[in-house]
């Protein structure tokens, strides 16, 4: 079973506390951070605000078919220690791909080829 919360920021108290609440009651098997790679640096905040109030286990980080290269997922693999899962590549059912280090490299520092 796939639970999908509502988005919210981590800025908002009530939200996290919230958010807090769903996973002591559901009790996930798998925690996954969503982060949009539009929002820059800002995951880095999101991503430090998440691990401490609710935990978890990984990220997907999506929007990577737009001109953002969401380089600051490196800082969040580095800081919190989770690796990334899948990379959303548009906005199709089948445009969440496995994270793929090489494919991930190439989409920030291109290679010649
Ligand atoms: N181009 C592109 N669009 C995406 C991607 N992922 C999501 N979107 C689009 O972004 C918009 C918001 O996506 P949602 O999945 O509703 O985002 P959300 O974080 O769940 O939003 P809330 O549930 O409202 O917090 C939609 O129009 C999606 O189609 C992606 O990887 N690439
Ligand atoms: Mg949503």
């Amino acid at each position: 079973m796939l639970i999908d919360s509502a988005g919210r920021m981590q800025t908002n108290r009530n939200l996290m506390d919230e958010m807090k609440k769903i996973k002591r009651v559901a009790k996930p098997d798998l925690t996954l951070l969503v982060i949009d790679a539009v929002v820059g640096q800002d995951a880095v905040n999101q991503a430090r605000a998440f691990a401490e109030a609710v935990g978890f286990d990984g990220v997907i980080l999506t929007k990577l078919d737009t001109d953002a290269r969401g380089g600051a997922v490196i800082t969040v693999a580095e800081e919190v220690g989770k690796p990334i899962y899948y990379l959303g590549v548009g906005q199709g059912m089948d445009d969440l791909m496995p994270f793929d280090p090489v494919w991930y490299a190439n989409r920030i520092v291109p290679s010649p080829e």
